[in-house]
């Protein structure tokens, strides 16, 4: 049994997340979290809202109210769109919370204790008229690179280049749309990246196990070489600057560490949060020196989060010279765009997580995003491609399947599973057949290759529906009851462990499918004969109702309509 850790990218705090968010951490962490929790390893899966910075200030003023409460509600409504998708957190903490705020100021401290930060003075661009600075997204205005006229300080968001608040042309106030600015100097703590960069590079080098899209984003990173970082920043929301004896940084008072620099911390932060709440040690995780050495952290993100991870976060960690755990392996996703363009929370464009949920149960969406999910280059959303993969895949092939032979078995044996005769070389096959699917499964998932996954599962549930085919006990049950008795008999084994198969992805449905043969061990079955064995003769059987009704083209019409179809 091996120790695995797991965190997907911190959720920002701005609003409920949408399905190419989901599609691209939280998701895939929760499917590997439970595949691993399936062969009885034991799992700590650690998320949380990403609450400072830029984007919280700024939606929490739209929102008209004050940023901690905002914070407050919105933290209440991702964890609760998390676990009504069934995303099975150990811990869904808090970036503002305590914990964070002692470790950031601490990662801090012992950097500059390091001499690997340094007090710097900055321009910034300044409102009069708001009487405060303008970091990162409180400033808008035309793009140096491609004339996009609302690009905000830190990013453009049409040609997505990294930006820095002074580079925009005509530059404008996102609080009062103020032009009234002026560049000022002002003091900031910045990491000296430069000094950590071999450093860095080395400790890639130790890492084997990172995906190919993770390592090609990381070593770019690198080539291009790596700048002294602002760490700090204006604002008042924030984990807040400190001075050696804890108190306000003489020069800097009121300001806050930059969110990208407490944002990561907050993976250690959460992990202490679940600690505290349950009775656990947190260290034993994170520190090398206190048992978390056989520990396997995981990290799952969007490309865009790639750099941060790989570079930045690392440059905190390594340079603090303690003897915390790094990351051993780093699954990162493409995107998912929303037909020809992209989902934007900021426009409100897409799907998000609580209208998903109005228009149908998780595991639909989670079947779709998990079988064609953006994994290995960037995918598309259609409601039409959604409609024929789930109603084939879900309704067609394991609901049929399950439906078929479970009804079969209470209409003509009376709701019991018959004993029938010995299995003969048409079951044989099958078994071979399938057992490799299921082997397939297990190495794709093993490998993190979710859509290669979700079609090792899929093939072993068509392989089902074909044995029935050929076994055809509808038509053995008038000659041949016995015979039509072990192929009900096989058929309902198979049903027990599609059921486990399901249950990574499909965490809702699978408990149903198993309930209808008297099944709960979901587990993940080892690719060897013994599922054969799972479901005894003499057991009661029983439909469990419909598990998969399918999308009618009405609905994919209205829903078209709803939320438009145009990228
Ligand atoms: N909140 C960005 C994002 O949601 C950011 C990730 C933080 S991970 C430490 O894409
Ligand atoms: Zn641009």
């Amino acid at each position: 049994m091996a120790r695995i850790l797991i965190t997907s990218a911190l959720p920002y705090i701005n609003g409920i997340k949408h399905l190419g968010n989901l599609a691209g951490s939280m998701l895939p962490a929760d499917v590997w979290a439970r595949f691993k929790r399936g062969q009885g390893h034991e799992v700590l899966y650690i998320c949380a809202t990403d609450e400072h910075g830029t984007p919280a200030e700024l939606a929490a003023a739209a929102a008209g109210q004050d940023v901690r409460t905002y914070c407050d509600e919105q933290h209440q409504i991702q964890k609760a769109a998390g676990e009504a998708f069934g995303l099975s957190y150990d811990w869904f903490g808090r970036s503002s919370n305590a914990p964070n705020r002692r470790l950031t100021q601490h990662f801090a401290k012992v950097l500059e204790d390091n001499g690997l930060i340094e007090e710097r003075v900055d321009q910034m661009i300044y409102s009069i008229d708001d009487g405060r600075f303008l970091p990162d997204r409180y400033v808008e205005g035309t793009c140096p690179h491609c004339g996009y006229e609302k690009a905000r300080g830190d990013q453009c968001d049409n040609c997505g280049r990294l930006l820095d608040p002074t580079d925009l042309k005509e530059p404008y106030s996102a609080v009062s749309g103020s032009r009234n600015l002026e560049v000022r100097d002002t003091r900031h703590l910045y990491l000296l990246q430069t000094k950590l960069e071999q450093r860095i590079r080395d400790w890639i080098g130790t890492k084997s196990d990172w995906q190919t899209l993770a390592r090609s984003i990381a070593l770019k990173h690198l080539d291009e070489g790596l700048i002294d970082r602002g760490i700090t920043r204006d604002l008042k929301w924030g984990v807040p600057v400190v001075g050696p004896d804890g108190g306000p940084r003489p020069g800097m008072e009121g300001k806050v560490f930059y969110v990208w620099f407490d944002a990561p911390i907050e993976y250690i932060g959460a992990t202490e949060e679940w600690a505290e709440a349950t009775g656990h040690s947190w260290r034993d995780w994170w520190r090398t020196d206190e048992g978390a050495d056989d520990v396997r952290y995981v990290q799952f993100m969007g490309k865009d989060n790639v750099a941060f991870h790989t570079v930045s976060f690392p440059a905190t960690i390594l340079g603090s010279g303690e003897p915390w755990k790094t990351v051993d392996t780093l699954k990162a996703f493409n995107w998912l765009n929303w037909y020809g363009g992209k989902f934007s929370t900021s426009q409100g464009r897409g799907v998000f997580m609580d209208q998903a949920l109005e228009l149908l149960p998780a595991d639909y969406w989670r079947w779709y995003l998990t079988a064609y999910g953006p994994e290995h280059s960037d995918s598309a959303f259609t409601w039409e491609q959604f409609q024929s993969a789930t109603n084939k895949d879900l309704a067609d092939v394991l609901g049929n399947f399950v439906n078929r032979i479970v009804k079969f078995t209470e209409s003509k044996f009376d709701g019991v599973v018959p004993e029938g005769g010995a299995l003969t070389d048409v079951e044989r096959d099958f078994q071979t057949r399938i057992t490799q699917a299921v082997a397939e499964a297990t190495a794709a998932f093993e490998a993190m290759e979710f859509r290669k996954a979700a079609q090792a599962v899929r093939a072993a549930w068509v392989l089902g529906n074909e044995y029935l085919q050929v076994a055809a006990p509808w038509t053995a049950f008038k000659t041949d009851p016995e015979r039509a008795a072990t192929a009900v008999r096989f058929a309902l084994n198979l049903v027990a462990l599609f059921a486990r198969l399901a249950a990574p992805i499909l965490p809702f449905s699978a408990p149903q499918i198993a309930a209808s043969v008297g099944e709960t061990d979901l587990g993940w079955p080892s690719p060897d004969a013994a599922w054969l064995e799972a479901v005894p003769a003499g057991r009661a059987v029983a439909h469990q109702g419909v598990l998969f009704t399918k999308i009618e083209d009405a609905q994919v019409a209205e829903w078209a309509a709803r939320f438009g179809g145009e990228g």
